[in-house]
């Protein structure tokens, strides 16, 4: 069995490293419930397909899935992608599974955060939210890597690694009453030092508009390199993501990283915008907490990509835009292939590719 360590990832000398380390894994979870994934979730299954496809090229992937669904997502998925019998509530690994931490001298372990769904009872998207809260425990289980126990509610995509100190978070979705309300600023961000093994962190006001997570990091900006961020822009003046957009930059020009490096942004302009058309809505059950009726402003973003082992994995979301951000993302990873993959089934979802992927890095 693998074992839980009492002390924090920092005591031992471990820290987050960036997504751009070389990685062992990619886990991610079959979608399912017909309450966020239209018809049946047959549209998003075939997107999480081909997300996988792009993925288990470069990198392993483990494909997490319930019992009733096995056969199916055995059967859909490539033969290279490893189908995992597990029990989930829905298909957002970054949340749900591990946060890993490495010591630099070949050692990982796993970091289990308490989920609650985005918000628990106060503003939560589904309920219960047990089997998701179950996965990281698991992952790590399978993987045979230690891990620790958080404490505090957090989700993976609330956060982004520079692995060189530097976590970058922000003050919507960290400081919202329905995350962690008995605890300050001053001691969230202690705790992430201690977590993550960083040094500072940077704290953005706002995520992206519309995002029902309360505004993850992840659908905002992604980390390049140490000191290198690309952030969601948009344009146009008059629609609400462009004074958000606005704020962050004024906000990062004035920002200095763990290392004391100035910041570097590339603006990444957001596709659409975009809406949930009536025949999409017209395929979700009916929830409670999530909010699908026609209409409706998607929160989507090009920033919600997934780096892996050479491969920068991005969404592919609106013909007019998709080719800008392919340039953009090229120019940052010059380096890196570029491959899109069409996930609007995804971001019907409330998310995208980061969101739904989790990295194992290696030791
Ligand atoms: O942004 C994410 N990391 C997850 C999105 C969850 C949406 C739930 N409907």
């Amino acid at each position: 069995m693998s074992r839980i360590h009492k002390t924090t990832p920092a005591e031992d000398g471990f820290f987050m490293p960036s997504e751009a380390a070389p990685q062992d894994e990619i886990w991610m979870a079959w979608p399912e419930r017909p309450d966020n994934w239209r018809n049946g979730a047959k549209p998003a299954q075939a997107a999480f397909t081909a997300l996988a496809a792009a993925i288990c090229e470069v990198t392993p992937v483990s494909m997490a899935v319930s019992a009733a669904q096995y056969e199916t997502a055995r059967r859909s998925l490539p033969e290279a992608v490893r189908v995992v019998e597990m029990s989930t509530n829905d298909a957002w690994m970054r949340d749900i599974g591990p946060t890993y931490v490495i010591d630099g001298k070949g050692r990982r372990r796993g970091i289990q955060w308490e989920f609650n769904a985005w918000g628990g009872l106060v503003d939560g998207l589904y309920f219960p939210w047990d089997r998701d809260d179950q996965v990281a425990g698991k992952i790590c289980e399978i993987q045979r890597d230690d891990s620790y126990r958080a404490g505090f509610v957090l989700e993976g995509g609330a956060i982004h690694s520079d692995g060189d100190g530097t976590i970058y978070t922000n003050e919507e979705c960290l400081l919202h009453p329905s995350r962690n309300p008995d605890l300050s600023r001053d001691e969230i961000e202690a705790r992430l030092k201690a977590c993550l093994g960083a040094r500072k962190v940077i704290w953005l006001p706002r995520g992206l508009h519309e995002d029902e997570t309360n505004g993850h990091i992840d659908n905002l900006i992604h980390v390049a390199r140490p000191g290198e961020i690309l952030l969601s822009w948009c344009d146009d003046e008059n629609d609400p993501q462009h004074a958000i957009s606005q704020e962050a930059l004024a906000f990062l020009a004035g920002q200095t990283d763990a290392a004391g490096r100035a910041l570097t942004v590339h603006k990444l302009h957001i596709p659409g915008p975009l809406y949930l058309s009536a025949a999409e809505a017209a395929g979700i059950d009916p929830s409670d907490d999530m909010s699908r009726e026609a209409g409706r402003r998607l929160a989507a973003s090009y920033a919600n990509f997934l780096i892996t082992n050479g491969r920068v994995v991005f969404p592919l979301l609106d013909p007019a835009r998709d080719m800008e951000a392919r340039e953009v993302l090229q120019s940052v990873f010059p380096q890196h292939e570029i491959v899109g993959v069409a996930t609007r089934e995804i971001l019907l979802g409330g998310g995208n590719i980061h969101c739904v992927t989790q990295q194992v890095p290696t030791a």
